[in-house]
């Protein structure tokens, strides 16, 4: 494919709201908020769309997640598109093969991957006001005049600094690069880590290896998983009765804004209730006192994110598995070397270790108004003006960007608000004939100021627990306030937050 242009066709090109011409619009990453955005736009009348994915398929996080137990713990009916209720659900919390299959279907049914370039990540993106000069991996160059980043939030794994990691002598890989044509039967198994990834992992494996060494460093508070498999009559009312599947979306959002969202947002009764849970929990599920004494955490629940899993504690107490407390030393030939000199030997170890929550976009280099770089503009730590747009990048907007709404409700949800607020901005672009928009420096100081100021009184700042929410100074990188709010500001958004600048349009 060469998709070569040269920057000389476009100019003197410069407002194209101005010249009464579609905009041509930039869509990095195909997952959920990519096709989100490619859909709503297309809408919404905008169809000079491209959109670009490094993978071979479409996905996102679903397409590079597909280890064993693998489900998401916000409940289906929220955790969809809501211009695309799907009462086929099986499952009350989906597991990923359904929610990547629910993800094609969408993007099949609305044509989308007709703009999809797949196989064409993107390297750099620049500035050329006021329009953007994308390059491919390929080394191909195109100009758009918008360009919306659908990166993701956790996208590249991180891999544990532990030393000898690369020394081990039998297979290992990340959770999220899942050996699939490797089967774990009959051998013996390590994983370091234990939050979410890990506990959905240890739970599907525990029953089929031989044994499996549980590495935790710090333990995690767990809640039951309220799973429920839907019948067929079920499925059918959802289908047929009005109203049933909006009413469903609308009571489980509620139902997640107003516990574990209050419960971290400073609002200590609802802690009490979540931290008692947890706690109820952990004693019901595990008799043995040493065990338990090694399983509970010294913070508070939802300090760090809490955990909905129920086969995790009942597989640590199966005879083929132990859970490992002693800290990492090295990583040897022969397996893992704990600090009790102890030498784990393992066939295969999994690193359910996390992912590098600073990355969003980068490594792609992003070089905004007057040469500055977006990795130097976040080198203390990624912020964003309303986890959407930089001052200083112009034209340019990343759904779920820094400081989103990353705990305690649907991401799907949030980035369709994002979605909503990109697009009431291209229409104002669009009525009036401007050619550039970016946040004004003050408002998006004021906006970060104000949530540094709010997050402090979070469980994520005061639970006393290091977690991934916490960036380089130590901040909850997070919005701490209700989604609702978040949802509010995206549908009505604040014009006068913004620099919207027309220009001459040129003669050609
Ligand atoms: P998480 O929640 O970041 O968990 C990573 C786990 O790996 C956690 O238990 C860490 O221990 C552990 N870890 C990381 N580095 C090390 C080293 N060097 N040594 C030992 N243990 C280590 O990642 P997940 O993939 O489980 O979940 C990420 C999100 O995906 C989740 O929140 C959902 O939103 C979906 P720690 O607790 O830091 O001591």
């Amino acid at each position: 494919m060469n998709m070569s242009v040269a920057r000389e066709q476009f100019e003197p090109a410069g407002a194209w709201a101005a010249q009464g011409r579609q905009p041509r619009i930039a869509i990095i990453g195909a997952g959920f908020s990519g096709i989100g955005a490619l859909i709503q736009l297309r809408k919404q009348g905008y169809t000079d769309l491209t959109c670009f994915e490094k993978a071979e398929k479409i996905g996102g996080t679903w397409r590079d997640n597909h280890y064993p137990g693998l489900s998401c713990d916000v409940p289906s009916h929220f955790y969809s598109y809501s211009f695309e209720p799907n009462p086929d659900w099986t499952h009350r919390f989906s597991y990923g093969p359904e929610i990547w299959a629910y993800m094609n279907k969408v993007a099949d049914k609305y044509e989308v991957k007709r703009d999809i370039h797949l196989n064409c990540g993107v390297t750099d993106l620049k500035y050329r006001g006021p329009q953007w000069q994308l390059t491919t991996e390929h080394g191909d160059v195109e100009i758009f005049d918008l360009v919306i980043a659908a990166t993701g939030v956790l996208v590249n794994p991180a891999y544990p600094a532990i030393k000898g990691l690369d020394s081990f002598a039998g297979l290992q890989w990340h959770s999220a690069r899942w050996r699939d044509d490797v089967s774990l039967k009959g051998k013996r198994v390590g994983i370091i880590g234990t939050g979410s990834t890990a506990c959905q992992i240890v739970g599907a494996i525990a029953g089929e290896v031989a044994h499996l060494d549980v590495f935790q460093r710090t333990p995690h508070w767990l809640n039951a998983m309220p799973q429920k498999k839907y019948s067929a009559t079920w499925r059918f009312m959802l289908r047929w009765v009005p109203g049933l599947q909006l009413a469903i979306r609308h009571f489980m959002r509620w139902l997640m804004e107003h516990t574990f969202a209050r419960a971290t947002l400073g609002d200590e009764k609802q802690q009490q209730r979540v931290q008692d849970a947890c706690e109820a929990f952990l004693r019901e599920q595990v008799p043995d006192p040493e065990l338990r004494a090694r399983l509970t955490p010294n913070y508070k629940a939802t300090c760090k994110r809490m955990i909905m899993c129920s086969d995790y504690y009942p597989a640590l107490q199966q005879d083929n598995v132990a859970l490992i407390t002693d800290r990492i030393d090295e990583i040897v030939p022969e397996g893992v070397k704990t600090a009790d000199d102890r030498v784990h030997e393992l066939d295969v170890l999994l690193l359910a270790t996390g992912f590098q929550v600073s990355d969003f976009i980068l490594p792609t280099r992003v070089t905004g108004e007057n040469g500055l770089e977006l990795a130097d503009f976040w080198r203390d730590a990624p912020r964003a003006h309303r986890a959407l747009t930089f001052p200083g990048f112009p034209n340019f907007f990343m759904l779920e960007g820094p400081t989103g709404v990353f705990g305690n409700t649907s991401l799907i949800d949030i980035s369709e608000h994002q979605i909503a607020c990109v697009i009431a901005i291209i229409d104002r672009m669009k009525q009036e004939g401007v050619a550039v928009v970016a946040p004004k420096q003050e408002a998006y100081e004021a906006y970060n100021r104000a949530m540094s100021r709010d997050i402090g009184k979070s469980t994520w700042a005061t639970g006393g627990c290091d977690s991934w929410y916490l960036d380089a100074t130590g901040t909850p990188n997070i919005y701490p306030w209700l989604p609702q709010r978040y949802r509010e500001d995206m549908l009505n958004p604040d014009f006068s937050e913004y620099r919207f600048e027309q220009l001459p349009v040129a003669v050609s």
